[in-house]
Parts: structure tokens; sequence; C-alpha cells
């Protein structure tokens, strides 16, 4: 008997090397065990040295928890009841494909192919299952294009008016620092694998301090808690810089030799005394002159940035103004010092074009923020109307703004709606057909990350469970039914990956597909001591970091840093600020979700549930709210119930709910994202759901 038939010779374990595909800054690396084709064991990658041997709370099981959920989506699915009513019949991939391909085509005949629109974010971040082959299909086939800006957009484009590009310092030279500011990040929630790094600072003697409205579990953690209103840190930041002018802490060679507009600055602080912004942000006097001193004395010092303070009407020039502070006290020249935003400009390595292979002198069609699909669904006016969505890798009905009016969208009769999905999402619940699609343990892909600056290759583990099928095969499938014989849709999902490496941009010297598949992931070849404006270097027309922008002012926008009220704030509309006089932040605080991934866990519900409101003693007394009262919050765009939660997590004048929670688990059938405003931000398109005004009333 030969040796592989034998019964008694078990087949060996395999080990296969992946990447936590989630929408998080830390892309971990992760190694999957498979046994008999099924995957038993999927732990962190211990030799990644940002991994670090660790996943978290939510990816821990993913195995369990996505891969061989009950839940999952195994077949495609055509809708039988009402939108929204979850009745649907299994159908066969070819119905399937037929089907979509159909309507796609007499849609496009009957209202242009502008009428269908896709709607995507990063449910998986991997190049391949996140934009190849869609941006192919959606450009070929003339759709309409989606503004992906909901996240990052406006505060690139904020650090970028200062400094020309938003490239700050490495992640881990944060270790180096001896002072470190989270400003408005929640690292321990959403950036867990940062935090050794700045533990390892802190015990080399940094002091952290957190800026945030709210108590979270990073400002619990942290040696200082300064607690501005939300939407008040330009202010801040402006107070901070006046102390920093007044007391000559500034460094005075680095002003002089690499920044622009110092005096022009200088007039502007002026109108900012230490008191005036004290008023504007509700932080004490002395807590904003100990800052400046603090952040302009200690080497080297760093300001970490993340997203929540840019989800504001003013966040561009929140991140604009912010990022004019390393410059003025020279904290650029340390290692460790300076500004820690994303670490996306890495990625530019990468052969870009090679992936979305973008339709050569193409003109840009329609354009829809995918923060106002609501109204783009909803709007008589938008011409041509969307008469096809088709959503891949996000859940709308949980994650943007103004609910209520994207589940009125979703539920029109006369929207093709396709989804392609792992579980029946709210959004799935509307879909006219559901595709079943891959996990990220049984399709392959490169992952890049915008947090850390390393690159994983993710390999398929295991056989598609079910009928599934990646992203990129559906979207090659559909293309070749709609007749789109293009060889971008030849490509198999390997030969986008090898496109993917093959640039000879330097910091991808020595990463080759080969080195990949042996060791999983690779260091982008960033110089060792990486600071970018140690001797200026910035990315603005003047080559200096602009204090004065001539960009913004022919933009129309202040060219200076500034701070105004928000349309929708306490400063703002007096007669809504009178109605609705609370402000309601809604960010991520629930640990157990990714976004809205994860509600489908009934473990993971049951971790943070009830959903709650956040309230201060003075604002729930005023209001008869005692601790655990059921209430309501509401304003013009909804009302929404949640259980109180009494006590100093959050400011007087401020109240907070978790984003995450889908609508249909809770109690209202509508969750946070129903209150939230669905306007822009000042630049970079993004979304300003943190200036959402409510008030707050008991019972309902
Ligand atoms: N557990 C978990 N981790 C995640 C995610 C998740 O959903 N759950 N999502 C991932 C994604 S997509 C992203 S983008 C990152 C985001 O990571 P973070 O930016 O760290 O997270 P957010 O919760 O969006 O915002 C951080 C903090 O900003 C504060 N904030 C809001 N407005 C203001 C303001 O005006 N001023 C100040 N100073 N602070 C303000 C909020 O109170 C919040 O605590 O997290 C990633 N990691
Ligand atoms: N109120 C409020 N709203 C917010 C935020 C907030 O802080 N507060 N944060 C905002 C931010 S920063 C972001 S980034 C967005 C995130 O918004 P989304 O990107 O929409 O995030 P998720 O809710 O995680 O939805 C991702 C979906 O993709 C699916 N998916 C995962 N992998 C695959 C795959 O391989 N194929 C397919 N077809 N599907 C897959 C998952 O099952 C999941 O349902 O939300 C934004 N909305
Ligand atoms: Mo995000």
């Amino acid at each position: 008997m030969g040796e592989t038939t034998s019964p008694f010779t078990p087949v060996p374990d395999r080990h296969v090397r992946g990447a936590c595909p989630h929408d998080c800054p830390d892309t971990c690396a992760w190694t999957v065990t498979v046994r008999d084709g099924r995957a038993i064991e999927l732990r962190a990658d211990r030799e990644h040295p940002y991994t670090a041997g660790g996943l978290c709370v939510k990816v821990n099981d993913f195995l369990e928890d996505r891969v061989y959920h009950p839940d999952r989506i195994l077949h495609p699915l055509r809708r039988t009841g009402p939108k929204g009513s979850h009745q649907f019949e299994q159908i066969g991939w070819d119905v399937a494909v037929d089907e979509i391909a159909a309507r796609l085509r007499a849609i496009a005949t009957e209202d242009g192919a502008e009428a269908i629109l896709p709607y995507s974010f990063m449910g998986t971040q991997g190049l391949v299952q996140g934009s190849a082959f869609s941006n192919r299909f959606f450009s070929r086939l003339g759709a309409s294009r989606l503004i992906r800006n909901v996240c990052g957009a406006a505060g690139s484009s904020g650090i970028e008016a200062t400094l020309g590009t938003s490239q700050g310092i490495l992640p881990e030279d944060i270790e180096r620092s001896r002072f470190i500011v989270l400003w408005g990040t929640n690292t321990i929630t959403t950036n867990l694998h940062l935090w050794p790094f700045i533990r390892r600072a802190r015990q080399a003697g940094a002091t952290v301090v957190v800026i945030d409205p709210l108590r979270t579990r990073t400002a619990e953690s942290a040696d200082q808690h300064i607690r501005p209103l939300p939407g008040t840190d330009a202010a801040l930041a402006l107070g901070l810089m006046r102390v920093i002018v007044d007391e000559g802490l500034w460094d005075r060679d680095y002003v002089e030799s690499y920044t622009l507009g110092f005096d022009r600055l200088r007039e502007r602080l002026a109108g900012y005394s230490v008191e005036r912004v004290s008023t504007i942000t509700r932080v004490p006097v002395d807590t904003i002159v100990g800052l400046a001193r603090a952040i302009a004395t200690t080497r080297p010092s760093t300001i970490r940035l993340l997203v929540g303070m840019e989800h504001h009407a003013h966040g561009s020039m929140a991140f604009r103004t912010i990022a004019c502070i390393p410059a003025l006290i020279g904290s650029w020249r340390d290692r460790g010092g300076g500004l820690l935003y994303m670490t996306d400009l890495l990625a530019d390595a990468l052969d870009w074009d090679a992936v979305l292979r973008p339709v050569a002198g193409a003109k840009p069609t329609r354009a829809v923020n995918l923060a106002q699909i609501g109204h783009a669904l909803t709007d008589p006016s938008v011409s041509p109307p969307i008469k096809a969505l088709v959503v891949y890798n996000s859940n709308p009905a949980a994650i943007a703004p103004n609910q209520r009016l994207v589940l009125e969208g979703l539920r029109r009769d006369d929207l093709f709606l396709v989804v392609l999905e792992h579980f029946m999402t709210d959004t799935a619940a509307h879909a006219d057909i559901v595709l079943p699609a891959t996990t990220q343990a049984e399709h392959l892909d490169l992952n890049w990350s915008w947090g850390q600056p390393y690159l994983t290759l993710n390999q398929p583990a295991i056989q598609p469970v079910g009928e599934a099928l990646p992203n990129s095969e559906i979207f090659r499938r559909l293309a070749r039914r709609l007749g789109l014989d293009d060889d971008a849709f030849a490509e198999t999902d390997e030969e986008v990956v090898r496109a993917a490496l093959q640039s000879d941009h330097p910091f991808l010297e020595g990463i080759t597909y080969q080195s990949l598949i042996e060791r999983g992931w690779a260091r982008f070849k960033v110089p060792d001591d990486w600071r970018p404006y140690v001797e200026g270097g910035f990315g603005t027309p003047s080559g200096k970091c602009e204090f004065y922008s001539e960009t913004l002012a022919q933009a129309g926008m202040d060219p200076l840093p500034t701070w105004d009220p928000a349309p929708e704030s306490p400063g703002g509309d007096p007669s809504l600020a009178a109605r609705y006089p609370l402000i309601l932040l809604s960010a991520k605080g629930a640990s157990h979700f990714l976004n809205s991934s994860y509600a489908h866990v009934a473990r993971a519900r049951e971790a943070e549930a009830p959903p709650r409101l956040d309230i201060s003693q003075p604002d729930a007394a005023a209001r008869a709210i005692a601790d655990g009262d059921e209430v309501e919050a509401l304003n013009d765009r909804a009302s929404v119930r949640f259980v109180a939660r009494v006590g100093d997590r959050v400011p007087p004048g401020v109240v907070a709910a978790p984003s995450g929670w889908w609508a249909s688990h809770s109690p209202s059938g509508l969750s946070v994202n129903a209150l939230t405003s669905d306007g822009l931000s000042d630049r970079g398109e993004g979304p300003d759901f943190h200036d959402t005004l409510v008030e707050v009333r008991r019972g309902t």
C-alpha cells in the first residue's frame, strides 16, 4: 500500500499565511491551520513585528464568527417578498448572473449607464477583492462613480493644505516620543497594536495626553485627559500656538527656514487669546497653557491624529490647523517627533494603474457621495435617477448618516439592488439579488495598511464555503455576461497581485510575489531613520510648511488657520440649537464591532447591549433622567431609543452612542445613524456626522 493511501498516515496540518482584511489601521498578519480541508485554527503571526502575536476581541474568532458562522450566506438568493422582509429563494449562479446582466443592460439602455451606481467601502482592504475588478467593471460600464470619502479624506485634505501631503512619521517611532498627544483618537479600542509602542514610550518616561470630549478607554489610560467641546479643536490648536509664540517657545530656526507665513499666522493668533479659546473649547486656561508649554519643550513630542475629529463640517480646517504645530515647535527635527497620521501613501509604491486598469481617456461620469446615499436615492431632482445599486464591502443601511432616508431609498420598488455579502445585513435584506462572497480564508489578496508600513499577502487557506465566490470572480462573470470582453477581465487574482508589485518604486525593493509567498509579509523599504521633514522638504507649492496657504485662498477658503462654529452646533444656527441643545457623538465605542461588522454575532451584541446613550449628570437631572432609563434622542431627522447611562463619560452638553449597531437590532428599528447629519466637510468631501444636535427625553 502506498503511503498516501494508508488510513493510518494522517495528512499533516497545513499552515497558511494570511492577513486580517478589515478596515483598521493595524492590518494584522495571521496563520490559518487547515486539517482535512477545514480551517481549524486562526492565530496571529508571532514573528510579525507589528501584529506581535495578538489579534483582537473582534477577530480572534474569525473562523467561528465569519467563515463557518451558521448565518453565513452560502448561495445566490433572489427576493420573493417585499423589500426588507427577508424573504428569499435560493437560485443558481448562472441564473443570478443572467438576471443581473439583463437588468443592468435594460437600465443602461433606458436611463443611461449613469443610472447604475456601485456602492462599496473597505469591508475588505485587499486590493484584489476590494477594488481591482469592481473598478474595471464599473468604469467600462460607464456607471456613476462613488465618492468614497467617508474615512480619512477630510483629515488628509487638511494636513495636505499645511504639509503638502498627508505623510507623517511611522507608527513604531512613537516609542521614541516623550510627549504623546492622542488627539481625537481612541487608540485602545480602534488601533490596539499601536498601544504597546506607546506603553514602551511611557515606561521610558513619556507623558500621554488624550484630547477627546469622551472619556474613552484610552482617555482613562492616559496621564491627562483634556475634553474640548466637539468641533472646537482648531480653536484649541490656535490657543496652543498663541501661548507658544507669546512665551517664545517656538523654534525660530525651523520656522525661518522651512515655513511660510509666520507673520500672518502671528497676526491671526492675536484673535485667539487663551481666555477666548477657553470660552470656545471649555478647556481651562491653565490646561491650555500647560499643554502648550509641555508640547513645545519636551522632546521628542508627537501628535497622533486619526479620524474622529475629521467628521465635522470644519474637519479639514481642524486638521490643517493642528498640522501647523509641529513646524512651529520644530518637532519634525526629532525622530519620533512631529505628527503621526495614516501610512496609506506608502502603498502608492504599488502599481495602482495595473490594479485598477482605468479606461484610458474616459470622461469622468456623474459622482455620488457615499455619505449622501439617502438623498441620492430619494431626491426626485437626481438625474438620471439611480435605478441600480450594486453594493459590496459595505453596509450603508448601518454606516451611512441619515439612516431613515437611506432605508427609504433602499425600499424603493423601482431600485434594482444587488448585494455581495457574507451575512444578511440590513442592506442585503433589501436586495433583489444577494450574492455569496468568499471570506479572507477562501481567497487570494494583497493587503496594504493605512496604519503601519507592512505589506501582507493573504493566501487562500480553504476552498470556498458553500457556493461563495470571490468578489473578483463575481465581477469577472458579470463582465463576461455583459459582453465586456476587454482583456482586463481575463486576468487572474494572482496576476493582479503580481502586477501590483511590478513597480520600480524603491519602497518595493526586494519584495516579490515569491518572497511574500514564503514569508507572508514584508516591510516597505522605508529608510530606517524616517524623519520626513527634518530639513523641510514639504510637498506644498512653496516647498515649505504653509501657515499661509495660497492654495486655500484660491479655493475660496481662509488661507490661515481658523476656527468657526459648525452650522449644526451650539454656536451655529440658533433656532436649531434652541430646539436641540445637545451635541451627539457616535464614535466607535463598541469594541466588539468593526464598523457594522460583527453585529451579526449574538455574542458580540450581548457584550455591547443594550444600545446606550451616555449623558452627563446635569443634563440627565435637567430632564429627570436616571441611569438605566429608557430614553429617546431626537432631532428633525429621526427619533431613536436608547438606554441612558448617566455619568461623566460625556461632558455636559454632549451625549454619545456607539456606532456600529444595525437598525434591525435596535429597539426603535433605527440606530444612531438615523440621527446623524449628512452634510459634508469644508474640504475633502468627508461626512460631518459628529456635528449632530439632538434633544433627549425620558421614555418614548
Ligand atoms: N473596535 C473597533 N476598531 C476600529 C473600528 C471599529 O468600528 N471598531 N473602525 C476602524 C476604522 S474604519 C477607523 S477609521 C478607525 C478610527 O479610529 P479613531 O479615529 O481612533 O476612532 P473614532 O471613534 O472614529 O474617533 C476617535 C475619537 O474622536 C473623538 N472625537 C469626535 N469628535 C471630536 C472632536 O471634535 N474633537 C476631538 N478632540 N475628538 C473628537 C470621538 O469621541 C472618538 O473617541 O478605527 C478602526 N478600528
Ligand atoms: N455614526 C458613525 N458612522 C460611521 C462611523 C462612525 O464613527 N460613526 N465611521 C465611518 C467610517 S470611519 C467608516 S470607514 C465606515 C465603514 O463603513 P463600511 O465599510 O460599510 O463598514 P462595515 O459596516 O464593516 O461593512 C462592511 C461590510 O462588508 C462585508 N464584507 C467584508 N468582507 C467582504 C468581502 O470580501 N466581500 C464582500 N462582498 N463583502 C465583504 C462585511 O460583511 C460588512 O457587512 O463607517 C462610517 N460610518
Ligand atoms: Mo474608517
